[in-house]
């Protein structure tokens, strides 16, 4: 067993930390954050699939956050005047403040003690996050420079003990409660990399203790829905270099779920790899189609920096922004938009006119639907005059280039399994045709695009009829203790599903130890559409994956977490037989297997389908 805590108790101590408002100031010993027992043999860090758990539904079905980030930097807004009059300016990156223009840290704890964000407006910020269509926000609780945004009692670096703002005030706990009235999920970034506590640099082992009991008082007093990590990297150049390893990574969220097992953590957590978290994080990027093996979550800002800046007025258009979030969506991921408030916590009158004007947009004609429980359309193609997502049997194709009159729009088909019924544009009455054509359809609108930003066509399909849930249980797994797959197997059960992180500590059993290992998994797999399946794995240090005798996944070389796929026509009903093989010599171990097809969301293939025959 992973999680000890009982969610019980856990909900009660969520509900004490709430009725009194967040730690106080006045207790005398620091909260040691304990060390979770070492997990040994036996141990799977895998507990559900994001991709489907309940844990995770809101996030994926909301697809929409507020990012905020607020420090001491914010008191700079982004120019640094030093003592001998001279300044440094940024216009991008101003949270970077201290690093880039190289404030010495005694100067740049004295500007700290000025900050005085009398201005922070909890209520304000939920209602910007509102009217965006927003159903999530994360804060910075602690950037890189060290300085917590709540009244830590692991030391006096933080917006209570080292500002000049009202030591009555609890900007966390006026957020939480803020976001609590309008059903807004709250998550909380936190910098693994530290600038400021010495013991980053000097005692590491003791830097991580008191992250530790820093991340237990914001999960005990604030009850966060996500935590959102960042400073995860290794980079010789970077001052101070930063010596957080996979193995830090595997210990921190373990600790983490132990604590509260049901809070979505990013994969900055360990080392940003597939296997950390529950998900990847690009940043300042969108990826161009669906991210295999892991959710993922785009972070960008409205300009160029994080960190409030007086100079970035480099403002992204609403019509940008609001594309950004349908171009995420099409493809599965989330979109988590930043806003730096000034150093008196106001958020900068562009900001808010962007989030109303995304949200407008959001709010009419029903255009949300395109949005918010919705995802990668998998049964066409992306075309190049917009995107496409769907939401059950309705497609919501976005369109950024309008066709001229009697123009069509095609849309490439990769699958021939469903038909198009009707089509509307969303907030206009105009009639559309639609026809096949080609390798698809075109979809031809009769009048003009309804608004600069994206023009909804809301296409209802009828895919074909699944077959009937399987009634599988799993696969046959034959356990070795050894790489080579060798010898009899030392042990032989069935796995509902192939969903393993053994990392550095775990193994298949508790009979193996924790290197050198290999499991086959032998058995039938069971389709419920009759198109191409993709299979995915996650794995290290080895894999092969046959389907139907086919061997469609073959990484036999060493590796670190690693994703592999293959494809292979299969069809509904049919059972198949499967053998999926890893091996894991020493270091990390994991091993993951995914299936999507056309009409299947990329998944954990379940076990309803999978038999061990
Ligand atoms: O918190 C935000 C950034 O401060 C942080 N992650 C997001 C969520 C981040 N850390 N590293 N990076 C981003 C990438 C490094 C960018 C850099 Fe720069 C380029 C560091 C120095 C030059 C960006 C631009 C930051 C300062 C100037």
């Amino acid at each position: 067993m992973m999680f000890t805590r009982d969610r019980a108790i856990a909900l009660t101590v969520t509900l004490v930390g709430l009725l009194t408002l967040a730690p106080t100031t006045s207790s005398a010993q620091p909260d040691q954050g304990a060390v979770a027992a070492a997990p040994g043999p036996g141990t799977n860090y895998a507990t559900d699939d994001p991709f489907t758990a309940e844990r995770t539904a809101w996030f994926r079905d909301n697809r929409f956050g507020m990012f905020i980030h607020f420090g001491a930097y914010s008191n700079l807004e982004g120019e640094y005047t030093r003592p001998d009059g001279s300044t440094c300016q940024y216009s991008g990156g101003a949270e970077w403040l201290q690093y880039l223009c190289s404030i010495p840290k005694d100067e740049y704890e004295k500007q700290a003690a000025t900050f005085n964000p009398k201005e922070f407006d909890a209520k304000a910020i939920v209602a910007a996050a509102k009217s965006a269509g927003q159903k999530y926000i994360v804060i910075t609780t602690k950037h890189h420079d060290g300085y917590a945004m709540w009244p830590t009692k692991q030391n006096t670096w933080n917006l209570r003990d080292h500002s000049s703002f009202d030591k009555n005030r609890d900007i966390l706990a006026e957020l939480k409660q803020a976001a609590d009235a309008e059903g807004i999920k709250l998550g909380f970034y936190y910098s693994i990399w530290d600038w400021h506590d010495p013991n980053f640099t000097g005692d590491f082992p003791q830097y991580k203790e008191r992250m530790r009991a820093q991340l237990k008082e914001l999960i005990d007093g604030y009850d966060p829905d996500l935590m959102w990590f960042d400073g995860e990297w290794t980079v010789a150049s970077d001052r101070p270099v930063n010596p957080w390893s996979a193995r830090d990574g595997e210990e921190l969220e373990s600790y983490l779920r132990d604590l509260d097992p049901s809070m979505v953590i990013n994969n900055r957590v360990g080392k940003r790899r597939v296997s950390d978290g529950d998900y990847g994080t690009p940043e300042q990027e969108i990826p161009e189609a669906p991210v295999d093996g892991q959710l993922w979550e785009s972070c960008m800002t409205m300009n160029n920096t994080w960190g409030y800046s007086r100079r970035d007025n480099n403002w992204k258009s609403g019509a940008e922004l609001t594309r950004n979030l349908l171009n995420t969506t099409s493809r599965s991921g989330n979109y988590l938009l930043n806003i730096g408030p000034d150093k008196l916590g106001r958020v900068p009158a562009p900001s808010i006119a962007a989030l109303k004007e995304i949200g407008d947009w959001l709010d009419r004609s029903g255009q949300g639907a395109a949005i918010y429980k919705a995802g990668f359309p998998g049964v066409v193609a992306e075309p190049d005059w917009g995107v496409v997502s769907r939401s059950g049997n309705d497609l919501y194709a976005s369109v950024y280039h309008w066709p001229g009159a009697g123009k069509p729009l095609h849309l490439t088909t990769t699958t021939t399994g469903f038909t198009v019924g009707s089509a509307s544009v969303l907030g206009s009455g105009q009639k559309v045709t639609v026809t096949k054509a080609g390798d698809g359809y075109d979809i031809i609108p009769s009048g003009d695009d309804t608004n600069p930003a994206a023009t909804v066509i809301k296409l209802s399909i009828t895919p074909p009829a699944p077959t009937a849930e399987g009634t599988g249980t799993g696969l046959k797994a034959e356990i070795f203790d050894n790489d080579q797959l060798s010898g009899s197997p030392r042990a032989t059960r069935t796995d509902p599903t192939i969903n393993y992180a053994w990392r550095f500590g775990g193994s298949p059993a508790e009979s193996i130890p924790s290197d050198h290992f290999g499991t086959r998994w032998t058995g039938t797999i069971e389709p419920r559409y009759s198109e191409k399946y993709v299979f995915t794995t996650v794995s290290d240090d080895t894999v092969r994956v046959w389907v139907d005798g086919r061997l469609i996944i073959d990484n036999t070389r060493p590796h670190a977490p690693t994703v592999d796929k293959g494809a292979v026509d299969l069809q509904a009903g049919k059972k198949y037989a499967i053998r999926v093989e890893h091996t894991e010599q020493t270091g990390e171990a994991h091993m993951k297997l995914l299936w999507s097809s056309p009409n299947t969301p990329q998944q954990i293939v379940p076990s309803s389908q999978l038999s061990p025959n």
